[in-house]
């Protein structure tokens, strides 16, 4: 009998053969394909996963991007246990329960600029749909009601929402869907390796693009433009950075049309880029940022909306008695959420992880840089602990190459890595030492020589 239940244990139930795996309906997966030859992971411990098979895996993706300590921190464990035996669940639709407030308390602390509310969410998806929606909310309730349009950026990753895949710029992520929100525009993607392959950090060039927004303006006009949506690095589309002073250049012209800007953080968020956030790493403040990810160390669903004191307060003009914001989730503020989250943000003040990026970054470019030179590597990109190889696509088979890399890197090196297209992105945890950085970056080395 197995610890989990009755019979066999849940790992040996869910392998027992392709079919009994068949009911998960896994996202973003080739099903068939992963049922076939799983890669399952069935414990995680700091910057190691453990495999079905029971080999350590290095951990080269702090999950999907989320776990940003490391795995199964004692701080945040002892939290949620804690707890789950306290109190479960408590409304905060016209209820409250302490742990939300505090919460926002921590973050508003760490936030930038004037981005002192937070409107919590389940998942970076949220926060983009919640975001696009009070920016909306906010021109209508001043009597701007008529700016209702959204931009976005080509190969831009918001989530999976329909507001999120409309000012989303991935074309998969959208062709299958219909048409989304009407009156979407989009910027033209920061992406040139003609001019800034290989570049360490940020690139030299295309800060022109932005002037891309000027033209938007002149074309819609700025009266019927509710907001700017843009990662500051993008992370799914296969990490692209901002040109140096592109993102300045959007603020001013967001500022000077009465456009909102957000950002969205989901990725950048919580430490990756040498800060609590890249706006702050930039020196580039937003009107509204989205976050999911890190905030909870990727341990129990939680997201958060940090809004500015001008969008917020626009809001507290009507009726006391009158609700004003018609927006919100059930779980919004749910207490594991934020009693893991509490706990995250200890151990990233414990352990200075914020700053870890900074310390570690020059370390990380180099040991990235050296994998310049192995076969079909077109690019390599760094920002803080972001990294990407590029690799040159198989002729009529876009994405083979990377991911054979991939399945190299499970299966012989034990790393996880991500893929997007021919994009290999790593972004470890924050944790991490310089022999980690050599282990990653060697054994992909070893998958990237192997692989034709
Ligand atoms: N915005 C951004 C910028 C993201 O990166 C989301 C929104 C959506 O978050 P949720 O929590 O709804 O998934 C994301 C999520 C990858 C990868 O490997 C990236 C994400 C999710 C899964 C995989 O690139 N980003
Ligand atoms: N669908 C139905 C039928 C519901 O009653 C609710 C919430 O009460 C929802 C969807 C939204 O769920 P959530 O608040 O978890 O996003």
């Amino acid at each position: 009998m197995g610890p989990e239940g009755f019979g066999d244990s849940y790992e040996a139930q869910a392998t027992r053969n392709p079919e009994a795996m068949d009911a998960f309906w896994m996202p973003f997966s080739a099903n068939r394909q992963f049922k076939r030859e799983p890669r399952m992971l069935v414990s995680a411990k700091d910057m190691h996963y453990r495999s079905s098979d029971g080999r350590e895996i290095l951990d080269g993706t702090s999950g999907l991007w989320c776990c940003n300590a490391g795995h199964a921190r004692p701080r945040i464990i002892e939290a949620v246990q804690r707890q789950i035996a306290t109190m479960d669940f408590a409304p905060t639709f016209q209820m409250g329960h302490p742990l939300p407030f505090v919460l926002a308390e921590r973050l508003a602390a760490i936030a930038p600029g004037t981005l002192k509310h937070i409107f919590y969410t389940n998942s970076g998806s949220e926060s983009v749909d919640s975001a696009l929606k009070i920016a909306l909310a906010y021109h209508r309730v001043r009597g701007e009601g008529q700016r209702t349009r959204l931009i976005g950026r080509e190969k831009a990753y918001h989530g999976v929402g329909f507001g999120g895949i409309s000012v989303g710029g991935l074309p998969n992520n959208r062709k299958w869907f219909g048409p989304g929100l009407p009156g979407v525009d989009h910027l033209p993607h920061t992406l040139d390796l003609a001019r800034n392959a290989f570049s360490r950090g940020l690139p030299e060039h295309g800060i022109e693009l932005a002037e891309a927004l000027e033209r938007l303006v002149q074309l819609h006009d700025a009266s019927t433009i509710a907001a700017v949506i843009v990662e500051p690095i993008s992370g799914s589309a296969g990490v692209i950075l901002p040109p140096a002073g592109y993102l300045q250049r959007l603020r001013e012209i967001c500022t000077k049309h009465g456009i909102l800007l957000i950002f969205d953080e989901v990725i950048t968020g919580f430490g990756r880029v040498g800060e609590a956030f890249a706006a702050q790493k930039f020196g580039v403040t937003p009107d509204l940022i989205t976050t999911a990810k890190g905030l909870t160390n990727g341990s129990v669903p939680m997201g958060a909306v940090f809004v500015s004191d001008a969008v917020h307060d626009a809001f507290m003009q009507g009726p006391e008695a009158a609700i004003d914001l018609f927006h919100g989730y059930t779980y919004s503020g749910h207490p594991l959420a934020c009693a893991a989250a509490l706990a995250a943000l200890d151990t990233y003040e414990e352990e200075g992880l914020f700053q870890k990026a900074n310390q570690l970054g020059s370390k990380w470019e180099e040991a990235l840089h050296s994998l310049r030179g192995l076969p079909n590597v077109i690019d390599i990109r760094n920002f803080g602990l972001v990294g990407a190889v590029e690799l040159a696509p198989r002729e009529g088979a876009p994405g083979a190459r990377a991911f054979e890399v991939f399945n190299r890197c499970f299966h012989e090196h034990d790393l996880t890595v991500r893929t997007t297209g021919d994009v290999i992105a790593l972004s470890p945890p924050l944790i991490l030492g310089a022999s980690h950085i050599e282990a990653i970056t060697a054994r992909l080395g070893k998958a990237i020589q192997a692989t034709a």
